[in-house]
């Protein structure tokens, strides 16, 4: 017998209730063939510039942001908001507002070392994948709780629960067979403000999600082998 659906409130100082947790044990040969299935199709995923105007379907776009509010977060505290533009005013005043501050950023604010670093990259000020892709997935992270009554209650480890949700978003996007882009225009506070979000949260990546455009390019990179990332012990 399946369990009703239970909604989510917010909670604080609850006992500690326990339920059984028994997945189905997968067979090590099927367990290999996924992970060896999976790492390829991991591997094929780039981060895209250039999207294509073309419409995609909504519910996958909803689907990968309900995988990535599965993530685990700190005190199971899920300090996330996922705003999901479809409006193309909006997409227009963001993109806008994005490229006011990227200008500065690229005409010195970054630095030279930092715009060394970018260089392989060939990004620059100009941002058409905020208008061009036909969803923006603006993530926000809760620095706090914020009850309706004002009243506020600390989250703990916000940057590494967001950080694992926005991870776990991209990767349902690009194994359903969408491009994205983790794009963090500095400083940010006009999302906030272009969004209308509360106080308690903090704009923490804009991402366009769409297909790659008919011409879309990437960046020629070499990704580090497993040897270079992993250490054994
Ligand atoms: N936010 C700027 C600059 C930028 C910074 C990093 I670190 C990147 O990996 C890519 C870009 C921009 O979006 O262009």
């Amino acid at each position: 017998m399946t369990e009703a659906t239970r909604t989510w409130t917010p909670t604080h100082g609850d006992p500690y209730r326990g339920v059984p947790y028994r997945p189905a044990r997968i067979p090590a040969a099927e367990s290999l063939a996924r992970a060896a299935e999976l790492r390829e199709r991991m591997d094929e995923r780039r981060t895209v510039r250039q999207f294509s105007t073309d419409p995609v379907p909504e519910q996958v776009v909803q689907d990968a942001i309900a995988c990535a509010a599965t993530a685990p977060s700190g005190a199971h505290q899920q300090p996330w908001t996922f705003v999901l533009v479809k409006d193309p005013e909006v997409r227009r005043r963001i993109r806008a507002a994005a490229e006011e501050e990227e200008r500065v950023s690229y005409e010195g604010r970054l630095g030279e070392e930092w715009l060394a670093a970018l260089r392989p990259l060939g990004t620059d000020e100009v941002k058409p994948h905020l208008t061009d892709a036909p969803y923006l997935i603006v993530v926000f992270q809760q620095r706090h709780w914020l009850g309706e009554d004002g009243s506020k209650r600390k989250h703990y480890y916000v940057d590494e629960s967001v950080g694992i949700a926005v991870g776990m978003l991209l990767s349902a996007l690009h194994l359903s067979g969408l491009a994205a882009l983790v794009h963090t225009p500095s400083p940010m506070r006009f999302l906030q403000e272009v969004l209308g979000r509360p106080a308690n949260e903090k704009a923490f990546a804009v991402i366009p999600v769409g297909y790659p455009a008919d011409k879309c390019e990437v960046p020629d990179l070499i990704r580090k082998s497993l040897d270079q990332v992993l250490v054994e012990i």
